[in-house]
């Protein structure tokens, strides 16, 4: 192909002219680049941000057991939520975070008021509004069991970064599920997270630190 040959030439010749010029003439080049590395530099840190944020948390829509009613993330505003999920044929996770967090509630004492404990089913094919109420209540009254639709329940978890999913052992079932307790600021945006292994103790401590107790 001739007429390549005479074309690179042409760039070949072009660019090493470029390189003999004054630095004036190659300033705008470095400052081009040095824009385009801050605008990536930015554009990372505001994308990290952004991940960190609102990655945990957000709007739901879900009955509460005890009223049978539908409530949403907004019903709660003003108050500390404390956001677990599980279900009541829980045989081990469960039982000891609840245990934990109505453990924890007491040990708070008046600053229990600014705390909410949701208790959110994932199995809703058992655990009908009166078993999930019985359930939550024999921990501490304060705890509310909420369920929903399957759709419902899906996008809560989802917004909480919860895992779910049914595993069938004989005629039973278990439901594997992630055991985190999320902590949500009364403003409802997501504060952090607890292992459930978390202790009463250190539950209290994170809440009296994040109310401002001590
Ligand atoms: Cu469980």
């Amino acid at each position: 192909m001739p007429a390549v040959k005479p074309a690179t030439a042409t760039e070949m010749s072009g660019s090493v002219q470029a390189g003999l010029q004054p630095v004036s003439m190659r300033g705008p080049w470095g400052l081009i680049i040095a824009v385009l590395l801050l605008a990536v530099a930015v554009t990372s840190v505001v994308w990290l941000h952004r991940r960190q944020g609102p990655m945990v948390g957000g709007p739901f829509q879900l009955v509460n057991a005890a009223t049978g009613r539908e409530v949403s993330d907004r019903y709660f505003r003003g108050k500390w939520l404390l956001i677990f999920f599980g279900y009541t044929h829980c045989p081990d996770v469960c039982p000891t975070t609840l245990s934990s967090i109505a453990e924890a509630m007491s040990q708070l004492g008046t600053l229990a008021k600014g705390v909410q404990p949701l208790f959110i089913s994932v199995d809703p094919e058992r655990d009908t509004m009166p078993v999930l109420v019985d359930y939550t209540n024999a921990f501490d009254p304060r705890i509310l069991g909420l369920s929903g639709s399957t759709d419902q329940i899906a996008s809560a978890a989802k917004a909480y970064r919860i895992y779910y999913a049914k595993r069938v052992i004989g005629d039973d079932y278990f439901m594997d599920h992630t055991a985190t307790i999320h902590v949500v600021r009364p403003d409802g945006s997501y504060s952090s997270s607890l292992l459930s292994t978390a202790g009463p103790l250190d539950i209290a401590k994170r809440l009296r630190t994040l109310l401002g107790g001590t």
